[in-house]
């Protein structure tokens, strides 16, 4: 039988994984959509005709009415809707950040490792990319040498004004305190941020673009311009530096066009297109090994660990130097 799945939150990313799930997935079937504003769970509902619709997450466990859930609400919403799963045993794909801040992210762990076993699948779907997975065996492979240090781009054509400066951390540069240990191997030591001149472009209240700088305790040097006002489209692309070789990925591969003695290929416009071949795979992992009773991909620990990342990144934003991360050894149950 079909994964019974519900989706608590029916925003941009919940409508995503819904029209995923109806459309894309094999093995699984919207049974349950908890959205409490009612235009955004007709909306969704329209997408999956059989689901059952709540407004509170408990409604939908006491109703039996799922076998697994997608946290999409927005981060500071994950808590309470993670213990709620946690505590019915049920499996879960948790949209980034686990949660926003490291003490609720720990709560969240603790109830984990009460229940005994690993529920928890965090949402870094970038680990699903095609490109950064070919990145990470070449890195395991050695076959260039050892990797020395990684560079990386995360541009935006534009944010909303509701984004902040400390969203420039929490909300994009997550992506990378995830995805670059785990594909150079190791664990961020420091972090550390240094602005560039200011674009003139960006909303008012946002002092961008920035350079990220984080060292791994394999001693591999990472650095990430984050900027989100580049307005020519989107892109996200890294440069791997290794003994013997270089490596990119993230290069442009849109269509090529020659005319007036000008040559163009098309870029992405969002991240919609650029990461969605890994929302796919993400999903696909997730349902596939749901059914068989496992849970792999990125971690609640992986969650903690960015959530440290983040806070000492959000210091580094009004600090100079690095900030070095306080990490404890990891739990028995992720080691
Ligand atoms: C957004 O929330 C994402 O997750 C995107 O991947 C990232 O590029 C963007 O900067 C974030 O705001």
């Amino acid at each position: 039988p079909d994964l019974r799945v519900g989706v608590v939150g029916a925003g941009l990313m919940g409508t995503d994984h819904i029209t995923r799930l109806t459309t894309t997935i094999a093995g699984a079937t919207v049974s349950a959509i908890v959205e409490p504003d009612e235009t955004r769970s007709a909306a969704a509902t329209a997408l999956a005709p059989g689901a059952a619709t709540y407004t509170r997450i408990e409604d939908a466990l006491e109703a039996g009415a799922m076998d697994a859930v997608v946290v999409a609400t927005p981060g500071q919403f994950h808590e309470p809707v993670l213990l709620a799963a946690l505590r019915a045993g049920l499996p879960i794909l948790c949209e980034k950040p686990l949660t926003p801040d490291p003490e609720s992210s720990w709560r969240v762990l603790e109830t984990e490792q009460a229940v005994g076993r690993r529920l928890i699948q965090v949402g870094f779907m970038r680990r699903f990319d095609p490109q950064y997975r070919q990145l990470r065996d070449l890195v395991a492979a050695g076959t260039a040498g050892e990797l020395l240090m990684v560079r990386g781009v995360h541009r935006n054509p534009a944010v909303p004004g509701s984004y902040t400066q400390q969203m420039l951390i929490n909300d994009s540069v997550v992506h990378e305190f995830d995805v670059v240990p785990w594909l150079a191997g190791g664990t961020i030591r420091s972090v550390e941020v240094r602005y560039a001149k200011r674009n003139a472009l960006s909303p008012a209240h946002l002092r961008e673009p920035i350079l990220v700088l984080m060292e791994l305790d394999n001693d591999v040097l990472v650095d990430v311009e984050m900027n989100v006002s580049i307005q020519f489209g989107y892109q996200v692309a890294t440069e791997a530096v290794f003994q013997r070789g270089v490596a990119r990925i993230g290069q442009p591969e849109g269509l090529q066009l020659w005319q007036d003695a000008a040559f163009r290929i098309a870029e992405h416009e969002g991240f919609g297109t650029r990461f969605s071949a890994a929302y796919d795979a993400q999903l696909r992992a997730w349902v596939d090994a749901t059914r068989r009773g496992e849970a792999t991909g990125p971690s609640a620990w992986d969650g903690y660990k960015v959530a440290v990342a983040c806070a000492a990144g959000v210091e580094a934003l009004g600090t100079t130097g690095p900030v070095a991360l306080d990490l404890p050894p990891a739990p028995d149950l992720y080691a």
